[in-house]
């Protein structure tokens, strides 16, 4: 099949998933052609069967705001007209959603009809989508798609309650190369990070509220009273600011690094012990399935879609929102011992494995197929 995929080419697990579903339908052998305004981040390898084209809006003095909509769903016809593409699959709703309609609607006045799939990641929905501003539109977009997923039971559940939706949702969960992130690494040089008798604790997110990076700190400030550890933030965002004035108010700043946008998750992964994510609102947690594919237990909120992916008890553990007191104590539970820690890394690996991509890429093939047949 011929599929144009848009995304959010920038960090974000959005783009992060349109980006490696290219790749492995790529590898499955379809021709996938990458529309959006950057080249993604992870798409560093452009094989015979990934292309990408770039959405330019050009300047001009009377837009107080650039026109994008406009710019991709024209880019959209062009490249369906030119590469003969079969199936659009649009990911993150604004304003990807309702740029594919509009494409869609030009094409059927020259009579090519194209399926759209949207597949709705969390924010989307959660946060932006269900403004006043945008609902509309978010609303008709979804419900004039041909097929539409979410990346959770729990993601499906807050459309269905937040917007009056008359289509089918489909869950598809995300998904991770599990063989990919089997670290090949005989050393971590984890050494570069800590004292080997320490403990290294990580969290990765783009660092916006939502991810209460201060609730990360909080509980990293409870586990190094108890034991040895190295606390490592990934990522650039608004908090970032709070989270290291926090450090310094403690006067913990010499045990926490922050590392800013990274390309090495998977080396820093290979050496953490474990991983923290208590997202006020997560609709999967991709960063937390990333760490447990890398043998990372986690210690998570059990907001959204959190507890489809880490399996309380096993690996690692969930709790509510800001009770970062609980937190601290299951972390503790499972970085005093040697053995309970082996156990968990071992167990987070496996939990895993359910979202292989092997496993999920056959589930979006078969929502592109009943989307072709409800055009044709
Ligand atoms: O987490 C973010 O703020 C980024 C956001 C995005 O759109 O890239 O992530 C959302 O989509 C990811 C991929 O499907 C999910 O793993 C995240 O849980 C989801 N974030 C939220 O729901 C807050």
């Amino acid at each position: 099949m011929k599929i144009a995929i848009v995304c959010y080419p920038t960090f974000g697990g959005s783009g992060v998933v349109a980006t490696e579903l290219g790749i492995a339908l790529a590898e499955r052998g379809h021709e996938v052609h990458f529309i959006t305004y950057k080249q993604p981040v992870r798409l560093d390898l452009i094989s015979h069967n990934i292309h990408y084209h770039e959405v330019t809006v050009p300047d001009y003095p009377l837009f107080h705001y650039q026109p994008y909509e406009l710019a991709l769903s024209s880019k959209l016809v062009d490249m369906v007209k030119l590469y003969k593409i079969d199936l659009l699959h649009v990911h993150y709703a604004i304003p990807h959603a309702y740029a594919g309609y509009m494409a869609k609607q030009m094409l059927a006045e020259e009579g090519i009809y194209i399926p759209m799939v949207t597949t709705l990641h969390g924010t989307d929905i959660t946060l932006v989508g269900s403004h006043p501003f945008y609902k509309p539109a978010v609303t008709f977009s979804i419900n004039e798609s041909d097929a539409v997923t979410s990346v959770s039971a729990s993601l499906k559940e807050d459309t269905l309650r937040l917007f009056n939706i008359t289509k089918e949702i489909d869950v598809v969960p995300n998904f991770i190369d599990v063989a990919k992130h089997a670290h090949t690494y005989t050393d971590c040089q984890r050494d570069l990070m800590a004292e080997k008798h320490e403990r290294i604790i990580t969290h990765i997110s783009n660092l916006r509220p939502v991810k209460r990076v201060t609730d990360v700190i909080e509980i990293f400030d409870r586990i190094q009273k108890e034991i040895p550890s190295k606390l490592i933030i990934v990522g650039e965002g608004p908090e970032k600011e709070l989270g290291e004035a926090l450090c310094i108010k403690k006067g913990i700043q010499h045990k926490v690094m922050f590392l800013g946008n990274s390309s090495e998750i998977d080396k820093i992964l290979c050496f953490s012990d474990l991983f923290l994510l208590p997202s006020e609102k997560e609709s999967f947690g991709l960063a937390a399935l990333e760490a447990m594919a890398s043998g990372v237990p986690v210690i998570s909120s059990n907001t959204g879609g959190l507890a489809e992916v880490n399996v309380d008890g096993v690996s690692g553990f969930l709790s509510d929102v800001g009770d970062v007191d609980t937190m601290a104590k299951q972390a503790l539970h499972i970085l005093r011992d040697d053995a309970v820690l082996l156990k968990f890394k071992q167990q987070a690996k496996e939990a895993s494995k359910k979202f292989d991509t092997e496993n999920i890429i056959p589930l979006y093939e078969e929502v592109y197929e009943k989307a072709t047949k409800k055009v044709l």
